[in-house]
């Protein structure tokens, strides 16, 4: 019997079978045909689902935050999928794995699905397939999205694409020592969480957090919570507030708007994959070949050779 191809896979995962939609995750990771593939395979559907984007400083929590918002996800959503992104392989194991651990150690069993993807060493904290596999995971009917981004304590731009609602969490004397990244944190969050709150001085961060905030103009209040994850206090507390957000926001229209902003990121990545891979084409092709040779030796001008690609790179495959 040989492999199943992807849309046998992509079949059986959109049925519920869950060792399929893990193994068409790690497809997707190795190789952008078969991203591509999913991609047009899923191109007509809605997004629907709730991405919660968890980022923040390395070390903050993100995870332990996760794994302690479970049981809450799933009495409001029923299920809950986890998207981590991990700076290493994801067949490497390590701190990996102990997330994971961690994470599963819920017995919740059907209810929650949770993988982690390698970054390789993209920028914004995301893995290049995280678009897609949320995609993935939206049409396998998962209503609820964690999507921890990898803590590099810079600027998540990249997550507030893909995210419903980003929180930031952050720790006592985050002041201090994140100066420089403020902006962009603040910038980047909906909702805010000073976690590790048994450490001495929360206070503290909670006025310099709001001394930040005081600065955006949100159409929705944004709140701050202290939580001690590792004890489960206050996450109860952080998930009435993130609702209460989603509840706010939805009133004036911005979930639709983030949808819909989803929704045309991702088509414009198509686009450009598309457009990079007949790019790519061309160039190892006889005439693109001779071409480029021509513009290196100052025979044609980079003019006439963009000309000539923009003729030739829709004939090619
Ligand atoms: N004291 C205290 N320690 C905590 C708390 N929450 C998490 N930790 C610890 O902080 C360490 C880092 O926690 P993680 O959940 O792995 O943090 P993370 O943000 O996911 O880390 P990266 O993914 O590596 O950036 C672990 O040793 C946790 O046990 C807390 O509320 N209080
Ligand atoms: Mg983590």
């Amino acid at each position: 019997m040989g492999e199943p191809t992807t849309q046998t896979l992509l079949k059986s995962a959109v049925e519920g079978e869950r060792s399929s939609l893990a193994r068409l995750l790690s497809k997707i990771e190795r190789d952008s045909k078969v991203e591509n593939e999913i991609r047009t395979s899923l191109a007509g559907g809605q997004a629907t689902s709730l991405v919660i984007g968890i980022t923040g400083p390395p070390g903050a929590g993100k995870s332990t935050l996760i794994s302690a918002l479970l049981s809450h996800t799933t009495a409001s959503y029923e299920k809950t999928a986890v998207l981590a992104v991990d700076p290493s392989s994801p067949f490497s194991g390590g701190a990996l794995l102990g997330d994971r651990v961690r994470m599963q150690s819920h017995g919740l069993g059907d209810r929650v699905f949770i993988r982690s993807m390698a970054s390789r060493g993209e920028s914004g904290g995301l893995a290049r397939a995280t678009s897609t596999a949320i995609q993935l995971l939206e049409a396998c009917g998962w209503p609820l999205i964690l999507l921890e981004t990898l803590g590099i304590g810079q600027v998540e731009l990249e997550v507030m694409d893909l995210a419903t609602v980003v929180t930031v969490i952050l720790n006592p004397g985050w002041g201090d020592t994140f100066q420089a990244n403020k902006a962009g944190l603040t910038e980047a969050g909906d909702v805010f969480v000073i976690n590790k709150a048994d450490k001495d001085g929360a206070q503290q961060t909670r006025a310099d957090l709001q001394d930040s905030l005081s600065l955006m103009h949100s159409p929705v209040p944004i709140q701050i919570f202290d939580t001690i994850a590792v004890k489960q206090d206050g996450v109860e507390s952080l998930w009435q507030g993130i609702k209460d957000y989603l509840k706010d926001a939805q009133a004036v229209g911005l979930i639709e708007q983030k949808l819909l902003s989803r929704r045309r990121r991702l088509l414009m990545r198509i686009l450009q994959r598309d457009f990079d891979d007949r790019i790519s084409a061309y160039w190892r092709s006889d005439r693109g070949g001779n071409q480029v040779l021509s513009t290196l030796a100052g025979d044609l001008t980079i003019e006439a050779l963009r000309n000539d690609l923009f003729a030739h790179m829709t004939k090619l495959d």
